[in-house]
């Protein structure tokens, strides 16, 4: 079963990880460098059956990630609270005001304004992806944004089609000159596709992965992205290779870690997508049918923020 790649990794790290303080406080064990394939073929899907994941919350931030949004006001209205303590932690920060996520939540969804002032992470994945900034010449000695960015998501999609065996069908999050703008730095950093043989497969590389959490949402999205672009492409789905590099658990997740890996992996889950849609920007969560899913209960674990 594919999954034992998890939990082997899991359990190597919380046996042999470097214990390390690391920016949140909260500590983690920690290896540099790891992989995990998963082959897609009849449909299958890398979703974690040694625990229950929220894969439609995954994929309802893989969509807000195509819109190019980068504020979290779309996905509170939906009741995807992912991304909510980044911003929350800034509000209490900056103003002292000791607000609930949920009342926090609630005046993000019923607020415009203080969504707009509040809400916004930077120009994280979504705007990289779909409209990542150009500078040109406005020929008086000054540059200028241009008004509309790199639509890299589109051009990798064009690129499939028009030179499929091209080394080149990149998706970058890391844009060194906005880091700093950044609630967080991408951690799914570069997504690189490849077809052979009719297939496409795509190969992400994860700066840095929290596996207790992060992981079950990254592997599931790196999948239905490549499912999304496959059917787009006319192209079967071929392999998900994901590559970490920092790749931790934290220290206060001993108990999810202790009972995972003490669960076995069963069974295999498929996704069916019941439309082909315009464009790889029409997707709806109504669109993808997910089958043969029965995992073991969900193990909560707080998120370092
Ligand atoms: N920071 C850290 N420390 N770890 C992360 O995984 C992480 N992920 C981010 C942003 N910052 C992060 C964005 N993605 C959850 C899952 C993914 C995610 C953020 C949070 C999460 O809390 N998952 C829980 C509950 C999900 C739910 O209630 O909907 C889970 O058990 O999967
Ligand atoms: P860092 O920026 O200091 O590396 O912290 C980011 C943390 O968030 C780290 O634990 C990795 C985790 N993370 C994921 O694992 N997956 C994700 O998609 C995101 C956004 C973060």
């Amino acid at each position: 079963h594919w999954e034992w790649q998890y939990l082997d990794l899991m359990r190597h790290i919380w046996e042999h990880g470097d214990e390390r303080v690391d920016r949140t406080g909260v500590g983690t064990r920690s290896v540099f460098g790891a992989t995990i394939r998963f082959d897609l073929a009849d449909g299958a899907m890398p979703l974690l059956s040694t625990k229950r994941v929220y894969w439609k919350t995954a994929t309802r931030e893989l969509l807000w990630f195509l819109t190019g949004d980068t504020n979290i006001r779309s996905l509170c209205a939906q009741g995807v609270q992912i991304w909510t303590d980044w911003p929350l932690d800034r509000y209490r920060r900056e103003t002292g005001d000791q607000i609930s996520r949920a009342d926090f939540s609630d005046r993000i969804v019923a607020d415009a304004a203080f969504a707009e002032k509040w809400g916004d992470l930077g120009p994280v994945y979504g705007k990289q992806w779909v409209d990542w900034p150009v500078f040109e010449d406005a020929g008086n000695g000054l540059f200028r944004r241009r008004e509309q960015g790199i639509n890299q998501v589109a051009q990798v999609i064009a690129s499939l089609q028009e030179n499929p065996g091209s080394r080149r069908h990149i998706i970058e999050g890391w844009n060194v000159a906005e880091l700093d703008a950044m609630a967080l730095p991408p951690c799914h950093k570069t997504y690189q596709f490849h077809v052979a043989g009719g297939r496409l497969s795509c190969l992400l590389y994860q700066r840095s992965c929290d596996l207790g959490l992060g992981f079950a949402f990254n592997m599931w999205s790196l999948a239905l992205l490549t499912r999304m672009f496959a059917q787009q492409c006319n192209l079967e789905p071929g392999e998900v290779v994901w590559t970490g590099g920092d790749v931790h658990l934290y220290l206060n997740h001993g108990a999810l870690v202790e009972e995972q890996i003490s669960r076995k992996p069963e069974g295999q889950a498929t996704l069916e997508i019941l439309r082909r849609p315009q464009s790889v920007f029409d997707y709806r969560i109504e669109d993808f049918e997910v089958r043969g899913y029965a995992p073991q209960s969900h193990i909560s674990a707080p998120v370092a923020v």
